[in-house]
């Protein structure tokens, strides 16, 4: 099995990531024990290259950190790369608040996947799941603004979801199996010409 560390707070994120890279024989460690730094950026893919920039250099092996958010199209994207401070100040009732009344209450969930090695960046990766704001929270499963995203090809939200089902949509998912994909066909073959 190959094993990556995932440095993140977030177990509900190691389950997601474990679910969709078990197809490839890949499979992630929690590692806790090393601060995570977001820099401030719109933009996911720097705030996650920034953030593994940073733990790569105390890592011995293979490192990847993962960044989030949910993207709300009637409000111009918020809260995007803020979610995780929204969710925990605000929580999940501001945004259906805030909501009333919008003419669309589509929006995204984006993921970006940063993956390094020896000390350097590699590769990023990154996925979208599109979908819609429901209008009331639904389901206890998952973590975040699960119980008010649904995407658009079901009624479900991700809190109605086992982790089986939701990895079939996640923008996370996506973005691991990407990584997979990638590491797979080529970046396991830099690290054998490397050694
Ligand atoms: P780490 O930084 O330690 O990895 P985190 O949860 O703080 O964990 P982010 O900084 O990437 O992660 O914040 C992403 C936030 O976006 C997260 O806290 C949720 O509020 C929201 N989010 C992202 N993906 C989600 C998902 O699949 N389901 C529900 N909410 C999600």
């Amino acid at each position: 099995m190959i094993e990556f560390d995932f440095v993140t707070g977030n177990q509900f994120k190691i389950d997601e990531a474990n679910s969709a890279l078990a197809q490839y024989g890949i499979q992630v460690r929690k590692r806790d024990d090393i601060e995570k730094i977001e820099i401030q950026s719109t933009d996911l893919e720097t705030i996650a290259s920034a953030a593994l920039a940073l733990v790569v250099q105390k890592v011995k092996g293979k490192v990847v950190v993962e960044d989030s958010g949910l993207f709300v199209h009637a409000l111009n994207g918020f809260p995007g790369p803020y979610s995780s401070f929204v969710f925990d100040t605000l929580g999940i009732d501001s945004i259906l608040k805030l909501l009333d009344g919008a003419k669309t209450r589509k929006a995204e969930f984006r993921s970006s996947v940063a993956y390094g090695e020896e000390g350097k960046l590699v590769a990023v990766f990154s996925s979208v799941t599109e979908g819609n704001i429901v209008t009331q929270p639904r389901g206890s499963n998952g973590f975040g603004f699960d119980p008010i995203f649904a995407p658009i090809w079901t009624q479900k939200t991700f809190a109605e979801m086992e982790m089986k089902e939701k990895s079939v949509y996640s923008h996370r998912s996506k973005a691991f199996s990407k990584l997979a994909l990638w590491y797979l066909n080529e970046g396991s073959k830099k690290a054998k010409i490397k050694s």
